[in-house]
């Protein structure tokens, strides 16, 4: 392993600061994975799971009060405030070095250092990233493995000059008074401390592959996106690929691996996964948009994965699978809300705790026997529908891009925007309800551009700029639309069964983008004649359908004035065309209500 001189400076600073006991620096051999697991499992850590019904899989329990992102300690420490923007939050890097310092000092004592190389995107693409993540958690180096390529070949691949992205990591003391998840675009560097949770602590995935890469992005014309990348082939062989935003917890894992409902089966579809949460979306020379997966691995959602809603997902984690945070059944296997198998009559839950279904905690709610925001980490070629794609630089051609998020009223099933421009309105004003896949109230509608607001390393307004731009580059972009598969009647029952299902409104999509069918116009751009969506196979209770694809002009209204509140906020900053198209939509909006 080549350790270049610049690395070992780097590495030997921040021992200085965190006193680890020893340091290892890891090759990302089977040899490495195996000893790391048996440290891991003698430190409990990690828990051996029964090795004859699920082979190479182990379970985690994090702490308490560490089960999902801390957006509200996470910063980006840019020099001026401005660059950082209203939607994050901000320190300047001087503070915030000199507060992070103070709890990494000293921090690793007793403790190893990891050195943990590794690449996002293909090993020597051009349109890779390196990074290297310094941590005292072995869950994070076996994670890291899982999510990333991981090792030797990185450091190798680096050169004696090569630029990486420093990533730090300790959990400290894990408590969250002490915790900090800092972002230096500036310097191209991580800090986090004081948690042991996925997104916090991968600093490959949101810290690296989103926050830091959306600042390069900007400044090299790309896109660092939260998305996940779909191909759907037909049975002449060809492939069409989407990509599509929704915010965390919002189905992208689901739709990613989704496997078409019977009754689209007999057309011949086939589906390829990408990729379910990153996307690095690049123009090539022909005009289009192409787009990568950085990731190697599947960070998912556990609770409600069945053979029903993602059969895809239950092969994928049958094996070589860290779980985080599910129950522990008797035998030795593991169960979670939603599991195929009915509720075991004893477990022990995500929290170590002897568990048995229906039991109430003091005031009366049912306690769940995994967390709500409980994760997989497997290996993407786990998959049985991977792309063989994945090792690919350039990547795929996105035909679509789509925008979703839970929208219990207001936004129809689907709708296409009228022209870029309006597309990136549409993703700029995308609102959903919170979930479980960030500490904080669960249910309440919010801003969340491009499903972006929590992973956006500097100023939304710019990066709405940016979107803007990229469409005058792309000379064939693809056409944006916009899904809500979480519409429900008055009673507030979904009126879409949704996962599989949603095949049939991605069918109407790349239909739409190749100009096959005609749509019909709204004010806030075109929904499907119902006769467009192929419901074989499919009954849904009547008018569902038509409550579906309903635009209520009045509520539209005042969507636009939540709408505004938000724009405001970017003040001069926020791109002129946005209020343009926040304008013409108003007038078309007023103009449907006088005519009707
Ligand atoms: P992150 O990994 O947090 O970025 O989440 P994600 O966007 O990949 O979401 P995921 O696919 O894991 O789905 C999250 C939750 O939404 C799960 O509990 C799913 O059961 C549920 N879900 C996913 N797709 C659908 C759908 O089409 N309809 C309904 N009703 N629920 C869905
Ligand atoms: C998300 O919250 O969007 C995730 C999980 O994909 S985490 O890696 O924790 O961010
Ligand atoms: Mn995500």
């Amino acid at each position: 392993m080549i350790r270049y001189s610049h690395v070992q400076a780097w590495v030997d600073r921040m021992a200085a600061m965190c006193q680890p006991d020893d340091i290892y620096w890891c090759d990302g051999s089977e040899e490495e994975r195996r000893r790391l697991t048996a440290v891991a499992v003698a430190h409990g850590e990690l828990i051996e799971l029964n090795q004859h019904a699920l082979p190479g899989c182990y379970l985690h329990r994090t702490a308490e009060h560490d089960v999902a992102r801390t957006e509200h300690l996470t910063y980006i420490c840019t020099s001026f405030q401005g660059d950082a923007g209203p939607t994050n939050n901000w320190m300047s890097p001087r503070v915030a070095y000199h507060r992070a310092r103070e709890i990494f000092a000293g921090s690793m004592k007793g403790r190893t250092m990891y050195v943990v190389p590794f690449a996002m995107g293909p090993i020597g693409s051009p349109f890779s990233k390196i990074g290297i993540e310094l941590t005292d958690s072995v869950y994070v180096v076996l994670n890291m493995r899982i999510m990333t390529r991981m090792g030797e070949a990185v450091l190798d691949s680096l050169g004696p000059h090569g630029e990486f992205t420093q990533c730090l990591h300790s959990k400290a003391d894990l408590d969250v008074e002490r915790r900090l998840i800092l972002h230096f675009p500036e310097d191209n560097a991580i800090w986090s401390v004081g948690s042991g949770y996925g997104g916090n602590v991968l600093l490959g995935k949101k810290c690296l592959a989103l926050r830091i890469a959306s600042v390069l992005a900007q400044r090299e014309k790309w896109l660092a996106e939260h998305m996940l990348i779909l191909g759907i082939e037909e049975p002449n062989g060809h492939i069409q690929y989407v990509a599509a935003a929704f915010p965390s917890a919002c189905g992208k894992t689901n739709l990613a691996m989704l496997l078409p409902p019977d009754g689209l089966m007999r057309k011949g579809y086939r589906i390829w996964t990408v990729g379910d949460d990153i996307a690095w979306l690049r123009i090539d020379t022909d005009g289009r948009l192409w787009g990568v997966n950085p990731e190697m691995g599947f960070f998912g959602v556990v609770p409600g994965t069945n053979s029903k809603t993602n059969p895809n997902a239950v092969r994928t984690i049958s094996h070589d699978t860290i779980y985080t945070n599910i129950a522990l059944r008797r035998d030795g296997t593991v169960w979670w809300e939603g599991h195929d198998d009915p509720p075991p009559e004893q477990a022990i839950d995500w929290q170590g705790r002897p568990w048995q279904p229906g039991t109430a905690d003091r005031d009366g709610k049912i306690i769940l026997s995994s967390h709500p925001n409980s994760r997989f980490t497997a290996p993407f070629t786990n998959c049985p529908a991977h792309s063989f794609r994945y090792e690919e630089h350039h990547g795929v051609p996105i035909s679509a891009i789509i925008f979703g998020g839970r929208r219990p009223t207001l936004c129809p099933l689907v709708h296409e925007a009228l022209s870029w421009d309006h597309g990136v309105y549409i993703g700029a004003t995308l609102a959903s309800e919170r979930t479980a896949a960030q500490a904080g109230a669960v249910g309440e509608i919010r801003r969340d551009p491009m499903a972006m607001l929590p992973f956006c390393g500097y100023n939304m307004a710019d990066y709405f700029g940016h979107w803007l731009d990229m469409g005058t580059r792309l000379t064939r972009p693809p056409k944006i639309f916009s899904v809500n598969w979480f519409r429900t009647d008055e009673n507030g029952t979904l009126l879409w069964p949704g996962f599989g299902e949603n095949l049939r409104i991605i069918e109407w999509i790349l239909a739409r983008c190749r100009d096959e069918v005609a749509g019909v116009q709204t004010p806030i751009g075109y929904v499907p004649h119902p006769k467009d969506i192929d419901m074989t196979g499919l009954e849904l209770s009547d008018g569902a359908m038509q409550k579906l694809l309903a635009v209520n002009g009045e509520a539209w209204l005042a969507e636009l004035d939540a709408i505004r509140e938000f724009f405001d906020q970017f003040g001069p900053r926020l791109p002129d065309p946005l209020w343009a198209q926040h304008e013409a939509l108003r007038q078309r909006l007023l103009t449907a209500k006088q005519v009707t």
